[in-house]
């Protein structure tokens, strides 16, 4: 057996030569034509909109879309994507499961795999499919894994994977999702909704009323980059706004953060050092102090909420632990000063005040608290429903905030089976499994099938999944812990993965189809995900590349061979769908708004909807909470919870509290052995895993062609560690590669590396390094609490030591290693 060199060593040094390079320079040299050459197409994607100059049937450059007046740079890191050399180009079996028959999930990730024709590819995912169905049932199937698959309404991929499963046979889904799953399962109790993708207050209000503003674990100015949908960076014109306001010091902008992140080194704003996981323990030294020196609104709470007495008897030490949250209290553990502590109080109070929380301090462990306590703050301080004022949780995301137009955007792909059909495996006995489990637990069903889990008030009972199907989701990106991992998929009989890019979840399937890029195909998407700004023509720039095909055609010659592809597609084709949805929307606006011909729209390229009216988030309850009740059992804002009280969770109880966490910096659990947070926020210049295949544009950032790790310059120092150097990081769960970032921006005792760096182990056994610097090498797998079960990624200690030895090659990129 010849084993072809694309190779991880020709991977790896491909990484460098990149590093060597530099953007500017391949940039020019994939101009080939002159500058005039070509023609120009529009699209979308998470990015933004731009318009692509087309010459040799090969995308030669970029630019924004005039309409946005805030590009990101991450458009530079779309030419890579295409054309990577991580790409999915033929369809792949892993060898070892290919010519044993026996699913040889002990070696599953050694990243072995034949080249096997699209037919014969198909063939073994039916069969596998009618094997799971007849031999075990829908339990053993999971299709359910979600992501953030390209944008665009019709090839929406996930709908098209789901869609056609579902005309197979039932399987196992999931609920929740792993950006705000504690968030998400807690605010409806607390306030009616989920909150986290609710449209907030609009900026213009924010920026006329507020006197304060709290960015609470918050990075705007990195996370707005991306949105769910064609993204539009409107929210950028009023964070230069408030960046002016902030220099004038018309508003009082502070960061409540263990970290000086982007959004603060751009609006230069004040900033407030809080010890990593510490928020509860903060906020009830200040509600202690907002009660104690009666501070607080005592009309707003009497009048809007329940349950505030007995939550006090906690904050004054007469209940559950018996100890009196004084700010004192809270100080040995956030590490605030008490004096700061109740300065902040004091300043939550003067004027008008709105909390803008991220999302990062709900996912870990008993993540529901900081988002409760956040709530019952609010209603202390009593703004809650006034313009500048209360709480929001999404200001980050997807542009909420902009005001909405309020016109009907796109719909999509269907995911599920029409009306009226059924599967051809009709069986919903799920054998006395879970047939929905939380989102981040799958895992577990792995480890631990048959397991009873509490979750949001009933009991799950893990299936024992054989067989799992993944499509525009990386769950060897968005889970924790590979090393488990790595021991989970010995369970698992048969994996697909239907993928672009060669990531590590293609390294541990057995089956890998290769999709196009959204460049490959044609489509629609909205314009501005919360805005509604309008919509997008997404032209197809060039071909599939190599063998790739788009989903729709996968699925349809899927369908095909158990007699289902008409119901599949509806006996349509893909433009044929794409003008369906935008004549679907034209219908939905009429009368409120004359959309063109599509043929005009798809010409055009865009379609603008205009601007929003301003809107106050909470104002209707505000102004009469009987009429306008939130959505708790109660109708009012829950500081007390008898429905989470009843359920009679450890970690969840019927009240915001303070637990201590399984692992913490500072003096906290597990810090005597693994002294460093690892904190593994959203990257700079990702999508999660997205664009990190972009080999010139992932060499603007890395280290000795590794992720970067930022470490404050005193840690560096007492750890003999200097800016470019090599460092391995490790915990007792794994160990990884990565390149030293020196910066004062991190708090002594924190560390980051981002998600979305391509795991590359150096094999597949368990413990082996990660050459490339993926931080859920690291991180735990457990649940915020018996609530959510959602993940506690940051939740994590680790230590690091300058790499001494052999360097070994990033294995991560570059595919698989070919066996013919
Ligand atoms: N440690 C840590 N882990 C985290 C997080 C964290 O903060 N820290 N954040 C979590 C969060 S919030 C999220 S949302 C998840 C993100 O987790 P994912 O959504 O799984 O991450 P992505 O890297 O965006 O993966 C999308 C995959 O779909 C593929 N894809 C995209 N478009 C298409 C398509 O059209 N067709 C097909 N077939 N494939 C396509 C891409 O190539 C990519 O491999 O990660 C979670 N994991
Ligand atoms: N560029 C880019 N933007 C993105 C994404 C991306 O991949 N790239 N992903 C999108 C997605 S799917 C999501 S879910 C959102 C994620 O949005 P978030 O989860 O809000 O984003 P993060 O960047 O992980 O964290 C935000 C801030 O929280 C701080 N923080 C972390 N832990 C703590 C803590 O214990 N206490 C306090 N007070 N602060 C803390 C971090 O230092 C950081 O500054 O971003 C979206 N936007
Ligand atoms: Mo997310």
């Amino acid at each position: 057996m010849a084993i072809t060199r694309r190779s991880f060593l020709k991977g790896a040094a491909g990484s460098t030569a990149a590093a060597l390079i530099g953007p500017s320079l391949l940039a020019s040299a994939s101009a080939s034509a002159a500058e005039t050459d070509g023609t120009w197409k529009t699209s979308g994607s998470h990015w933004g909109a731009f318009r692509a100059r087309i010459w040799g049937g090969k995308v030669q450059e970029i630019k924004p879309l005039d309409l946005d007046k805030y590009p990101t740079d991450m458009l530079n890191g779309i030419q890579g994507i295409i054309y990577s050399p991580s790409r999915v180009r033929y369809p792949m079996v892993r060898l070892d499961w290919f010519k044993k028959h026996k699913y040889a999930a002990e070696t599953r990730g050694n990243n072995r795999f034949v080249r096997v024709t699209w037919d014969e590819a198909l063939d073994l995912f039916y069969r596998e499919l009618e094997r799971v169905q007849k031999d075990y049932g829908p339990w053993a199937l999971h299709t359910g894994q979600t992501g953030w698959r390209m944008t665009g309404q019709f090839h929406s991929c996930t709908n098209h994977m789901m869609r056609a499963m579902g005309l197979h046979g039932y399987s196992v889904k999931k609920v929740g999702d792993y950006s705000t799953g504690a968030g998400q399962t807690i605010l409806p109790y607390v306030l009616g909704s989920t909150e986290v993708y609710a449209q907030g207050t609009s900026w213009e209000l924010i920026l006329e009323n507020s006197d304060n503003i709290i960015l609470w674990g918050n990075d705007p100015v990195k996370n707005l980059q991306v949105g769910w949908t064609c993204e539009t960076h409107q929210s950028y014109a009023y964070l230069e706004q408030l960046k002016q306001k902030v220099a004038k010091k018309e508003i009082n902008v502070i960061s409540v953060d263990p970290v000086k992140n982007k959004t603060q080194r751009y609006l230069e704003n004040d900033h407030l050092y809080l010890n990593p996981q510490t928020d509860v323990a903060f906020m009830l030294g200040l509600a202690h102090t907002l009660y104690n020196e009666k501070l607080y609104d005592k009309a707003f709470i009497d009048t809007y909420c329940l349950g505030f007495d007995n939550f006090i008897g906690y904050v004054q030490g007469e209940t559950k632990d018996k100890v009196e949250k004084t700010p004192e209290w809270a100080a040995q553990i956030c590490g605030v000063s008490a004096d700061q502590i109740r300065e902040f109080a004091r300043m939550l109070v003067k004027g008008r005040t709105q909390l803008l929380f991220g999302w990062s301090v709900q996912r870990q462990e008993h993540g529901e608290q900081p988002y409760w306590m956040g709530a019952v703050l609010a209603a202390m301080i009593g703004q809650i429903g006034l313009p500048g004022g209360g709480i929001s949780y999404g200001h980050h995301y997807s542009g909420i905030g902009v005001p909405s137009t309020g016109f009907a955007a796109p719909g999509s792909f269907p995911l599920n089976i029409d009306q009226g059909q059924e599967p051809k495996y009709p069986s919903q006995d799920f054998n006395g499994y879970s047939r929905v489990i939380p989102v981040a637990r799958w895992v577990d069903s792995l480890m631990e099938p048959g397991k009873k889990i509490n979750s949001n008030g009933s009991v799950v009972t893990l299936p024992d999944l054989k067989m799992m199907v993944f499509s525009g989701n990386n769950p060897w990106q968005h889970h924790q812990d590979r090393n488990r991992m790595k021991k989970a998929f010995r369970s698992l009989q048969t994996v697909v993965a239907i993928d672009f890019a060669w990531t590590a979840t293609c390294r541990f399937s057995d089956i890998v189809l290769p999709a196009c890029t959204q460049w490959e195909r044609n489509d629609i998407d909205g314009y501005g995900a919360y805005s509604g700004h309008g919509l997008i023509a997404m032209h197809k720039l060039v071909d599939p590349l190599f063998q790739s095909k788009t989903d729709f055609d996968i699925m349809t010659e899927l369908t095909r061979r158990w007699g289902r592809s008409e119901d599949y597609t509806r006996g349509m084709t893909e433009m044929e769908w794409v003008k369906t949805l935008y004549n679907n929307c034209k219908e939905a606006n009429e009368g409120k708004f004359a959309m063109p011909e599509f043929e005009e729209f798809w010409e055009l390229g865009h379609l603008n909807f205009g601007v929003g009216k301003p809107w106050v988030r909470h104002a209707d309850f505000r102004e009469d909470p009987e009429i306008n009740a939130l959505g708790t059992p109660s109708g009012f804002i829950e500081i007390t919870s008898r429905t989470i009280g009843n359920m009679g969770y450890q970690f969840c109880q019927e009240h915001p509290m303070w637990f201590e966490k399984s692992e913490r910096s500072h003096g906290g659990p597990g810090s005597d052995k693994h002294p460093f947070w690892l904190q593994s926020c959203h990257p700079d210049k990702r999508l999660h895993s997205q664009m990190c295949e972009s080999e010139a544009f992932r060499a603007t950032y890395t280290v000795q062609g590794r992720e970067p790790i930022y470490i404050n310059p005193q840690d560096a120092k007492t750890k003999g560690v200097k800016d470019g150097d090599l460092v391995r990081v490790f915990n007792d769960r794994g160990q990884l590669l990565a390149g030293a970032v020196i910066t004062d921006s991190y708090a002594p005792g924190v560390v980051r590396i981002e998600e979305g760096a391509w795991y590359g182990p150096l094999n597949e056994k368990i413990g082996a390094i990660d050459t490339y610097g993926d931080p859920n090498t690291l991180t735990q797998d457990i649940p915020t609490s018996e609530l959510a079960q959602a993940t506690s990624a940051n939740t994590c200690q680790v230590d690091f030591e300058k790499f001494k030895g052999d360097v070994p090659p990033v294995t991560a990129f570059g595919g698989p290693i070919e066996v013919a």
